[in-house]
């Protein structure tokens, strides 16, 4: 049976009266240092982002505001997910094809990663992408 590309993750909840709190630690819902954290937001309307993969990058996207829908490819496969919960983190491993779509006026999309940016990593380019991972 093949592995689903969509692999979700359970955020630890802990808040209290208060309000909401979320932790992503290495350990626990991180399998992975963290050494760059970016977000994503103000995506202007109708706008999709995305489009391309990564050589060896390993990240954790969790939509902290609003929804965006994330389609992911291995060249063979397409899965598609809608995050909208702060509670569910997106895990990406190297080597599939990202798309991002459908984002709300108010979305934030935190995303930790493995590694410092590296334009070097970046597949951009939906055909090169395909010979890659069918050499690979
Ligand atoms: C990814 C998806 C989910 C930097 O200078 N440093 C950074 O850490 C990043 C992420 C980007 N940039 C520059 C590179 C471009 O000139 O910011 C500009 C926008 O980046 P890009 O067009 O790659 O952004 P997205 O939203 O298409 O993709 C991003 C990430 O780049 C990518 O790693 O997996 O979010």
């Amino acid at each position: 049976m093949s592995v689903p590309l969509v692999q979700l993750v359970d955020i630890p909840q802990r808040g209290d009266a208060r309000g909401a709190l979320s932790v992503a630690e290495l350990g626990g819902v991180l399998p992975f240092a963290v050494r760059r954290v970016y977000w994503i937001h103000g995506t202007k309307p109708g706008v999709s982002r995305g489009f391309h993969a990564h050589k060896q990058l390993r990240q954790l996207c969790v939509c902290v505001a609003g929804s965006v829908r994330l389609s992911l490819f291995d060249g063979r496969r397409e899965e598609s997910v809608v995050l909208d919960s702060s509670a569910k983190g997106l895990l990406i491993g190297p080597g599939l094809w990202r798309e991002m779509h459908d984002f709300s006026p108010d979305c934030v999309l935190m995303v930790f990663a493995d590694a410092e940016y590296d334009e070097a990593d970046y597949i951009r380019d939906r055909d090169q992408f395909i010979r890659h991972v069918h050499s690979s």
